[in-house]
């Protein structure tokens, strides 16, 4: 079954929105298997964020996903990966539709609120990075009858 990586950024904490963000994913079925918050250090987030440390925008990047505690998450479930990027919406809360989190709410490029692998290789790389083995819970969901049939469920 697919695993994906999810921040609640620093700007959904303070904004306390944590409890509604995982509300969204539990209601779209999909099964918590580890769960924390953090602060990520600047050295973590250039290790999550090596694709974007050249970049021009990467110092404000930085200083914002290091400004508050971070809650960070695995979730699974068929297509895990797409499933929440779709959820969230583009990168930018202004252009994100509503419907979306990024869309319903925010309007920010910087501060949109999640982050969420991009690819299944991502999410694997994600996960190392934030989550010992041991902290990833595997467990029977009483509900996985009724979120898919069992020929979806891998
Ligand atoms: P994504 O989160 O939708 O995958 P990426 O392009 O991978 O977006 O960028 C990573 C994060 O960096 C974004 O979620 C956002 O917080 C921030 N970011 C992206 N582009 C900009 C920018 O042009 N200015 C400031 N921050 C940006
Ligand atoms: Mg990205």
């Amino acid at each position: 079954m697919e695993r994906t990586l999810i921040l609640f950024k620093p700007d959904a904490v303070q904004r306390r929105l944590s409890g509604r963000l995982l509300t969204r994913l539990e209601d779209k079925g999909l099964k918590i298997v580890g769960l924390k918050m953090l602060r990520v250090t600047k050295e973590l987030s250039a290790k999550h964020y090596a694709e974007h440390v050249t970049k021009p925008f990467y110092p404000l990047l930085e200083e914002f996903i290091t400004s508050g505690p971070v809650v960070a998450l695995v979730a699974e479930g068929p297509q895990a990966v797409a499933v929440v990027r779709g959820m969230m919406g583009p990168t930018n809360g202004a252009q994100a539709a509503p419907g979306t989190i990024r869309g319903d709410f925010g309007v920010s490029r910087q501060m949109n609120l999640m982050h969420g692998s991009d690819s299944v290789e991502a999410a694997t790389k994600e996960i190392a990075v934030y989550f010992k083995p041991e902290e990833l819970i595997s467990y029977e969901s009483t509900l996985a009858g009724w979120v898919c049939a069992a020929d979806e469920a891998k």
